[in-house]
């Protein structure tokens, strides 16, 4: 799990915006970005994000964030997504690489279910690629564009990403709007403080 460094008594955690292509994930992190409150302005770190002119994520987009201290250690959370085009999954499988905890964002529009589901599907392939599993990793799923008229009902959408044998936290969003965005980012970073409370702090990787 996380980077624990102990002589400087930092955790540096790792989260992935993970989702097809088009679903919101850039649009997460660029809210996050402009709307965060941090109390100095060294603690927010400058986007990066590596797109095509046709602005889709090409490589990664990435943002650091430094929050609050728990147990005398300083929390620095490290947002990336993943480019969602089906091409790029030697990409995806390089940013997952030390992953702490998920962020799947789903494309609420029925049209999009199939392409949410082979998502999901290739995200638990590539973790296995990696020797990880998903089972051991704190994620949470975002039911991203509410706003449009033709989307799936949450129950439906649960149904076919959130069935396995317990339900993780999801949340309906509609990001260009800033709405979910922070219920999202906040859970999945109190799922990722409680494991790491939970474990003692012990040093791993
Ligand atoms: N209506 C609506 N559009 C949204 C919402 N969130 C994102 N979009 C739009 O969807 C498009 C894709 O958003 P991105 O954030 O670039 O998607 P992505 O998941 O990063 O896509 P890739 O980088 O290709 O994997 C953009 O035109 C966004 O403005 C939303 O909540 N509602
Ligand atoms: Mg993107």
């Amino acid at each position: 799990m996380a980077i624990i460094n102990q002589a400087t008594k930092e955790l540096q955690v790792k989260i992935v915006y993970y989702g097809a292509a088009k679903g919101g994930k850039t649009v997460n992190l660029e809210q996050v970005h402009a709307n965060v409150q941090t109390n100095k302005p060294e603690e927010k770190g400058k986007m990066v994000s590596l797109a095509t002119s046709s602005d889709r994520t090409l490589f990664f987009d990435f943002f650091p964030l430094e929050a609050m201290s728990i147990k005398g250690f300083k929390t620095k959370f490290q947002l990336y997504t993943v480019p969602g085009q089906v091409i790029y999954n030697t990409t995806r499988q390089l940013v997952l690489r030390g992953v702490d905890g998920i962020v799947f964002v789903a494309d609420s529009q029925y049209e999009k279910m199939a392409e949410n589901v082979e998502s999901f599907q290739n995200m638990e392939e590539n973790l296995r690629t990696l020797k990880m599993d998903l089972g051991n990793i704190p994620y949470v799923l975002q039911y991203n564009k509410r706003d449009l008229p033709n989307i799936a009902p949450v129950d439906y959408m649960d149904y076919l990403l959130n069935n396995k044998e317990v339900q993780v936290p999801a949340f309906p969003a509609t990001a260009v709007k800033c709405e979910g965005v922070f219920e999202t980012l906040n859970m999945i970073t109190r799922m990722l403080l409680h494991k790491f409370i939970n474990e003692g702090g012990r040093k791993s990787s």
